[in-house]
């Protein structure tokens, strides 16, 4: 059977008007979506975004659902209708699928007029996805964080994240460690610094948040109209985190003037003047709640959140490609080199980066 018509059976257990198709969507790194267009008897269309639950990733899928569940409906009583996701149960009423070959399934209602960018566009999209991000972290400020599921262990605790690397680096399973020294030595040449936030959050300088914990751009929609953000979506590893490390995430991916994957190093760099955009945006909303201290580990975040994925590349890499989809040869590696040549031009860069932060008042 191919991957579409298991997705059409799947498709079949949320909702049993006709298919007038169903095509892979969007472009994370570790879900499979596809959107699924229905049309009942009167000739009504529903689109239903269908995603098979990466349960490599997730070990546990019942319990990421419960997350999800929970923090969809809390968030459902506190924004406008289509401002955060909306699970769409099975004909039999459950939260997800689990199908005869084992996989996971889930549908979000499709969310309309609203774009997840790769890339910013202009200002303006920047802005206000660094206001939402800030709103988004004040909302759920209120989240009973005992009622969530750890659904990655450890999964923004940077120390951990290169131990998991040199874990890789020892077992070399794909063959791949002498071709890559370069990389190797960047990692472990910055290893003293991977605890400068988990340190904080351990002694309680900074606090646990309730975060997202996947803030990059294409995890927001816009909407197409007005040019606001509509929904943050991507909800499946919210748990509790340091506000930095949310800042840091949307800074990584937004504030490079080139692609994730981008190969040609002299086109990434990490741009000022975005990184001002995201933090102005932030602020706005951010400020009313961060303490001092947290507002000062911002930029700390944006570095550490940015060497802490290019070693997750790295290691996934050595690993030989088994955690986040790969469109390519190298894909990985090509990655990491965009994520190291982002933290080298941060390191250049601290001081502008964090005068801005300082600049923006509450
Ligand atoms: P992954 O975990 O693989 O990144 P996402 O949940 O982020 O999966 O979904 C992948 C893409 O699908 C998003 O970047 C966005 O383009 C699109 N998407 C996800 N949920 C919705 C929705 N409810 N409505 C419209 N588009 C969505
Ligand atoms: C993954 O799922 P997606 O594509 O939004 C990853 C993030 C990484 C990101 C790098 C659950 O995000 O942690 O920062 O790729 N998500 C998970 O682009 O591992
Ligand atoms: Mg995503």
């Amino acid at each position: 059977m191919t991957d579409r018509e298991i997705a059409i059976l799947a498709a079949k257990q949320f909702n049993q008007d006709e298919i007038v198709s169903i095509e892979p969507y969007g472009s994370g790194h570790i879900n499979s979506t596809w959107l699924a267009i229905h049309k009942d008897a009167n000739g009504v269309e529903t689109k239903n975004l269908l995603q098979k639950i990466n349960n490599y990733v997730f070990k546990k899928p019942d319990e990421l659902m419960e997350n999800v569940v929970g923090v969809t409906k809390f968030l459902s009583e506190k924004v406008d209708e289509d401002g955060t996701l909306t699970v769409i149960p099975t004909l039999d009423g459950k939260n997800y699928l689990l199908d005869e070959f084992g996989n996971y399934w889930r549908v979000y209602k499709f969310i309309e007029n609203a774009t997840a960018y790769d890339k910013i566009e202009n200002d303006n999209d920047f802005y206000t996805c660094g206001l939402a991000f800030g709103e988004f972290q004040q909302l759920l400020a209120e989240y009973p964080a005992e009622k969530l599921h750890e659904t990655i262990v450890n999964f923004h605790n940077t120390p951990s994240r290169f131990a998991d690397f040199k874990k890789a680096l020892a077992e070399d399973k794909a063959g791949r460690a002498k071709d890559v020294q370069a990389e190797i030595d960047f990692v472990l040449a910055r290893e003293c610094k991977a605890d400068a936030i988990t340190s904080k959050l351990e002694s309680g300088e900074i606090p646990y948040r309730v975060t997202h914990n996947d803030t990059k751009l294409n995890n927001i929609l816009i909407d197409d109209a007005t040019g606001k953000a509509k929904c943050v979506i991507d909800l499946d590893t919210i748990m509790p985190g340091a506000a930095a490390y949310d800042f840091g995430d949307s800074i990584r991916f937004g504030a490079s003037t080139g692609a994730e994957d981008e190969t040609d190093l002299s086109k990434i760099s990490v741009s000022t003047h975005l990184f001002e955009v995201f933090a102005k945006g932030y602020l706005s909303t951010a400020n009313k709640f961060l303490t001092p201290a947290e507002k000062d580990s911002l930029v700390t975040g944006a570095y550490l959140m940015t060497l802490e994925c290019g070693v997750r590349f790295l290691a996934d890499y050595l690993n030989g490609d088994v955690y986040f989809k790969i469109h390519r040869e190298h894909h990985n590696l090509d990655r990491c080199r965009t994520q190291f040549k982002l933290v080298a031009d941060m390191e250049a860069k601290e001081a502008e980066l964090r005068a801005i932060v300082n600049s923006i008042e509450g």
